[in-house]
């Protein structure tokens, strides 16, 4: 029985860890969440990221695999029915976008939040060692964790971006895109229709932290935006949930504009610049967003994502790259990509 479960290595507290539960929860793929995995003896994935699935490879073996997008992309080959990706190649490509907004510029906020404040760095601190090490580990064990883990984080928050001058431009994002899926959820109950994508799920991992643990970005989510931390609570397991359909292409509403008009002002020029700067082996990269001073060291892997981004669009015929460009026009992404 044991051997048709998914094993997935992970936690509670990382963000691309309940992205992929909630995506096997809503596919109904039967896993087996790993939270322990010294217990295990289970191969360990080349790079150390979580969550790691074990896909069988030709002989029967356990493989890991680490990097939630193309793991989704496994998942819809191996299990079909309640696909997480629209068949629309133009709102497919829109679903991949977002999907990737949610992974790679979300997860500033997240991570910003979780150790920059007092209050969030002590909530961290104290809790996500239990989640490591076992809950039933002595109040010493956990301290000293506590403490390892906690410096180590924030000795980290440079990788994402976050420092002195960035802080107010997370900040001001995390609210704003708050603001526009708020009102996006008050037409469709979920980002590209009836029906979860990968986008969702993308945006929920990381609001599983954002609105329900961390204090300081949980407290704007629930005095502003309850409805947005509803949706969290819901969305974490949709495995009852009846499929409904995406959007075509012209049925993309106004709402979805106004969030592609966030990504535009500000993952759009963060990624262009970063992606610069990993080209001319650049020391920092620096660029401006909504006017504001954005600078950080350069991010090897976010830069690959914009290929990946620009390899999707490549992918689609010319009149589906017209209907692309039509959705962008006027929100900043146009410059993602170009015809
Ligand atoms: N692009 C990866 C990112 C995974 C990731 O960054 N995972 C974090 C936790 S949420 C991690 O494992 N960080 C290293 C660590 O905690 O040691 C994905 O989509 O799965």
């Amino acid at each position: 029985m044991e051997q048709d479960l998914v094993p997935v290595i992970g936690a509670p507290a990382s963000p691309y860890t309940r992205k992929m539960l909630a995506i096997l929860r809503y596919r109904q793929i039967p896993y087996r969440f790993i939270q322990e995995a010294g217990n295990e003896a289970l191969p360990e994935p080349k790079v150390g990221l979580i969550p790691v699935f074990y896909f069988k490879n030709n002989t029967g073996a356990l493989e890991p695999r680490v990097d939630s997008t193309p793991i989704i992309r496994k998942l819809e080959e191996e299990y079909p029915g309640r696909s997480v990706i629209p068949s629309d190649p133009v709102v497919s490509f829109l679903n991949y976008l977002l999907e990737d907004y949610g992974d790679e510029w979300l997860t500033k906020a997240m991570f910003h939040y979780r150790w920059h404040y007092d209050d969030d760095i002590h909530m961290a601190g104290s809790i996500l060692p239990y989640y490591r090490a076992g809950v039933n580990q002595p109040d010493e064990t956990i301290d000293q964790l506590n403490k390892v883990f906690s410096e180590r984080q924030i000795s980290r928050l440079y990788v994402v971006g976050s420092n002195d001058v960035t802080a107010s431009v997370i900040e001001d994002s995390y609210r704003n895109f708050l603001s526009g899926f708020n009102e996006h959820l008050t037409t469709s109950p979920f980002l590209l229709g009836t029906r979860p994508s990968s986008a969702d799920f993308a945006c929920f991992g990381q609001l599983t932290q954002l609105t329900q643990f961390d204090p300081t970005p949980s407290t704007i989510a629930i005095k502003e935006f309850p409805r947005v931390h509803a949706w969290v609570s819901k969305t974490e397991d949709l495995s009852g949930w009846r499929e409904g359909d995406f959007y075509t292409a012209d049925q993309v509403p106004v709402t979805i504009k106004t969030l592609l008009q966030e990504v535009g002002r500000t993952y759009v020029p963060v990624m262009l610049a970063n992606a610069k700067a990993v080209d001319q082996g650049l020391e920092h990269v620096e660029t401006v967003v909504d006017g504001k001073t954005w600078k950080q060291v350069p991010f090897p892997y976010q830069a690959k994502c914009l290929q990946w981004i620009r390899i999707e669009f490549s992918k689609l015929s010319d009149d589906e790259k017209d209907q692309v460009m039509r959705i962008l026009a006027g929100t900043g992404c146009e410059a993602l990509v170009k015809k």
